[in-house]
């Protein structure tokens, strides 16, 4: 498999989790989201995912799938071992809860697209767009952290598509020195999931083409 990636794109720091989690092998191509305009528009890549984001993962098939939360529910599902959604549906709803304030209501609006068209075309000064930036991670986490239970994962004593989600948002908060003082649980839960092998092979510094 080949997995498009960049060192810092969170949605593609998930699908590295995961690809780890189930002990799968995978070559990297790096798609460098700023340099020269961004590489992501460029044809080659737009021929690969004409959304023209990362993460995409092409299968030994040569299909490629998009969109990590697809991406790492269908490696669930082809590879189960280990699960990262619980047998009980109830769970599984609450997993994906948990999942999805990060993936659909914090991160859409703090990603670089929304950010360069708060600065770019709506010409908002730096100040106010790390407010924004830090409004909604404080908002999502708020949440997240009275919803977290004794762990020592995002739910409970195994590694769920929550801690695969969780983890590299966090590490995209503290990037942008969004106070985490408030939330104790998500700190304990990510420092648990960084003493995986898995995690920490998937952090952006440890990424090829981190800079
Ligand atoms: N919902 C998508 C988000 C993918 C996404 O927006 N990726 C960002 C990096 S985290 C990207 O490629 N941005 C392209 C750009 O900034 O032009 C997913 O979960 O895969």
């Amino acid at each position: 498999m080949k997995l498009y990636s960049y060192f810092r794109s969170s949605a593609a720091y998930r699908v590295r989790i995961a690809l780890n989690l189930k002990g799968l092998p995978y070559d990297m191509v790096p798609i460098h989201l700023t340099k020269d305009g961004g590489h992501q528009r460029k044809a080659e890549f737009k021929a690969v995912n004409p959304q023209m984001r990362v993460p995409a993962l092409e299968l030994s098939s040569g299909e490629v799938l998009t969109q990590s939360l697809a991406i790492v529910e269908y490696l669930d599902e082809i590879w189960p071992e280990p699960p990262l959604l619980p047998a009980d549906a109830l769970d599984r709803a609450r997993v994906r809860a948990l999942a999805q304030i990060v993936a659909c209501d914090i991160h859409p609006l703090n990603n670089l697209l929304p950010l360069q068209y708060l600065k770019r075309t709506l010409k908002h000064e730096q100040p106010e767009i790390d407010a924004w930036y830090h409004h909604w991670v404080t908002d999502g986490f708020t949440a997240i952290e009275a919803m977290l239970g004794a762990g020592p994962y995002a739910f409970g004593s195994q590694v769920t598509l929550a801690d695969v989600c969780l983890s590299p948002q966090v590490y995209n908060a503290r990037r942008l020195k969004v106070p985490l003082d408030a939330f104790p649980k998500i700190a304990a839960v990510e420092a648990a999931c960084l003493k995986l092998p898995a995690f920490d092979k998937a952090r952006p510094e440890q990424q090829p083409d981190a800079e």
